[in-house]
């Protein structure tokens, strides 16, 4: 095996093997001659069935799912025309001025992105976006666009379900022809936690748009606008795409005591983003502190010094964001993002089945098929129980998150990490700490990924019982967390009026700051050589597309590569099975290739022999077939 892996492969045979090439190329030790389709699948099957699938810390035996049901569509029938066809039609100008022309408001159904990013952990996977994404493109062609892309959904799809981000995209792309397809792009970050050199982010966005992305919705997670222009430019430059610039949306504008965030401010950076070639303009309230009447403000005034259409998203955390909506819409905001019924509320988006319900009469209606709506919000709830064990448990929406400000898409996360961190009964204090570190950062803005870092330095505080007058006082013998030497070394960027010098110098600990963008310290990648390097070392990559996810998480992508090689694309394995198994005598279809399923039922386990490796007995197609797997309890 090993000796044929060496002389077989590429590099070795080119002659440019080194001594460190076996180091380097981990390929080489998987002698196992190649394995079909349904013998992978029912290794990864058996994995899970003996040592359960990692990511599920708590599973329920007695759990009873139903089959989610997917609403009616025509198979047969061609798609409608919707607002990628008028796109390609009008060109974007004068799209953007048809959106500016319409009268009824304008709906980004956010579901299939940041719907199950804040209420699931992202990790809604793929075949169950798909089994309902033909037909609702089918039958509501009237929306602005789908959020389906980026923020969190590219490196989770990775890391926790081994499934290609890219694959996503191409299969939405492929079902969803006639609509808008949404991206969230963090700028200088792209869909990853760092800065990035600025050729890596021309051409993620390029190959986005090639891809299947219409619309990218651009922000910066400390709102420089710096940061923003690369992205911004590529969009406009690269592709015909449409480039919406986000601000986002902190503290309170109608606070009387607010200095910083003040509607002014938020007005500037919205005619620089305008100056800066944006299309479309998003406020993006990633917490849900946009009260109603700040809304009202807010959106008014927004639509008198630009020019472009104003989409708000906000996270219903408080609980209220529904009326921020009624708000914003009297006051002439032109989209508003929303989530199907059974993944909304909370962290998530208002709920779309009842903002359509509350705007049956109002002037600028917008005709929607409201008991379709609820059809796939059904399909959603059913689908929903399968991702149980990533639920967040919070049960209301609430009033607190106007202190601690914490986004809608990290509160989910910040439990099961105080959990992680021992940090459980101190949830409280964790939250409390949040804000005190924002504090101490100088009050910034808050999303991915400066809000990982004001999450990080929470539970720093959190664990070794610091106040800020002890990070302040004794932090020459503190060892800070590595992201907030970043943050304060100005790798995410700068904020408006710079960080605090008390905490930079604690936290730096002498070494400077650097200045400007981050970006422009990094190096330009020599994209020819690398690829070469990077497809050596994985030969089963899927090309260009799986070399930028690994520029964006090397590590990750490592082991997502490892995984696919040992078990094949697991995104067929049907959402039960993936997580939880099979149970004695369950039977699955699974379709391995089109026009290709299996038929794979468990008949039994075995106990663990004496090397602790346990039998199981699968019925492929009727036939009898036996897996080994290690027991790892
Ligand atoms: C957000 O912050 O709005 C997006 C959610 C992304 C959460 C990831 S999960 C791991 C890491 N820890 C955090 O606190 N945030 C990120
Ligand atoms: C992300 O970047 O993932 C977000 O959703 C930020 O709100
Ligand atoms: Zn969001």
């Amino acid at each position: 095996g090993f000796l044929l892996n060496v002389i077989s492969h590429p590099v070795f045979q080119r002659g440019e093997a080194r001594v460190s090439f076996i180091e380097t190329h981990p390929e080489l030790f998987n002698f196992r001659k190649p394995q079909d389709r349904s013998t992978r699948v029912l290794n990864y099957l058996a994995d899970v069935i003996v040592n359960g699938n990692p990511e599920v810390k708590k599973k329920d035996d007695s759990k009873v799912f139903r089959t989610p049901v997917v609403p009616n569509f025509d198979i047969y029938g061609t798609y409608p025309a919707g607002n990628r066809d008028r796109l390609k039609e009008l060109g974007r100008e004068k799209f953007v001025q048809w959106v500016l022309d319409q009268k009824s408001i304008l709906y980004t159904d956010t579901t299939f992105r940041d719907g199950h990013q804040s209420l699931l952990a992202t990790r809604v996977r793929t075949q169950d976006l798909q089994k309902v994404a033909e037909g609702f493109a089918k039958n509501h062609p009237e929306l602005f666009s789908m959020e389906v892309w980026g923020g969190a959904t590219f490196d989770v799809s990775m890391r926790f379900l081994y499934e290609s981000p890219w694959k996503r995209l191409a299969a939405l792309r492929e079902a969803m022809p006639n609509m808008l397809l949404q991206m969230l792009f963090r700028g200088s970050n792209a869909v990853g936690y760092s800065a990035y050199p600025d050729n890596l982010i021309e051409k993620f966005v390029e190959q986005s748009w090639e891809t299947g992305i219409d619309v990218f919705r651009i922000f910066d997670s400390l709102n420089w606008v710096e940061a923003m222009k690369v992205s911004m430019r590529a969009v406009r430059e690269r592709t015909d795409a449409l480039c919406e610039a986000a601000i986002c949306y902190t503290g309170d504008l109608l606070d009387p005591n607010q200095k910083k965030y003040t509607l002014q401010y938020y007005l500037d950076m919205a005619r620089q983003l305008e100056d800066e070639g944006a299309h479309l303009l998003a406020i993006k309230d990633m917490a849900g502190l946009l009260k109603p009447l700040a809304a009202d403000v807010l959106v008014r005034e927004l639509k008198q010094v630009v020019s472009i259409p104003v989409h708000l998203h906000t996270h219903d955390t408080p609980g209220i964001q529904a009326a921020s909506y009624l708000k914003a819409i009297d006051a002439g905001v032109d989209i508003v993002d929303c989530a199907l019924g059974a993944l909304s509320g909370l962290t998530s988006q208002p709920n779309f089945n009842s903002v359509v319900a509350m705007m049956q009469g109002h002037e600028r209606e917008c005709k929607t098929d409201l008991s379709s709506l609820n059809a796939y919000s059904n399909y959603w709830e059913d689908v929903r129980e399968y991702y149980y064990p990533f639920e967040s448990g919070m049960k209301a929406g609430s009033a607190e998150v106007y202190e601690n400000e914490i986004p809608g898409g990290q509160y989910s996360n910040l439990k099961p990490q105080a959990i992680a961190t021992g940090l459980g009964d101190k949830f409280e204090t964790l939250k409390k700490n949040y804000s005190v570190a924002n504090q101490l950062f100088g009050d910034i803005v808050k999303v991915t990924p400066s809000s990982k870092v004001v999450g990080d330095m929470a539970i720093f505080m959190t664990a070794n019982n610091l106040t800020a007058n002890d990070v302040l006082t004794r932090g020459d013998s503190l060892s800070f967390p590595e992201s907030v030497k970043e943050l304060m070394k100005g790798i995410l960027g700068q904020p408006v009026g710079g960080f605090p010098e008390d905490i930079q110098k604690v936290v730096l600990k002498g070494e400077e700051p650097i200045k400007g963008r981050p970006n422009e310290h990094l190096k330009p990648i020599d994209f020819d050589a690398d690829f070469k390097v990077f497809q050596e070392k994985y030969p089963q990559s899927d090309g260009f597309v799986d070399y930028l996810s690994y520029q964006m998480y090397p590590k990750v992508y490592d082991e997502y590569y490892k995984a696919n090689v040992q078990y094949g694309n697991v995104s067929i394995i049907p959402t039960p099975a993936f997580f939880y198994g099979l149970k004695e005598n369950e039977e699955i279809l699974i379709n391995i290739e089109e026009g290709k399923n299996i038929l794979v039922r468990l008949l039994f386990k075995s106990e663990p022999d004496e090397f602790g490796m346990r039998t199981i007995t699968f019925e492929l197609n009727g036939q009898s077939r036996q897996v080994q797997v290690r027991d790892r309890a």
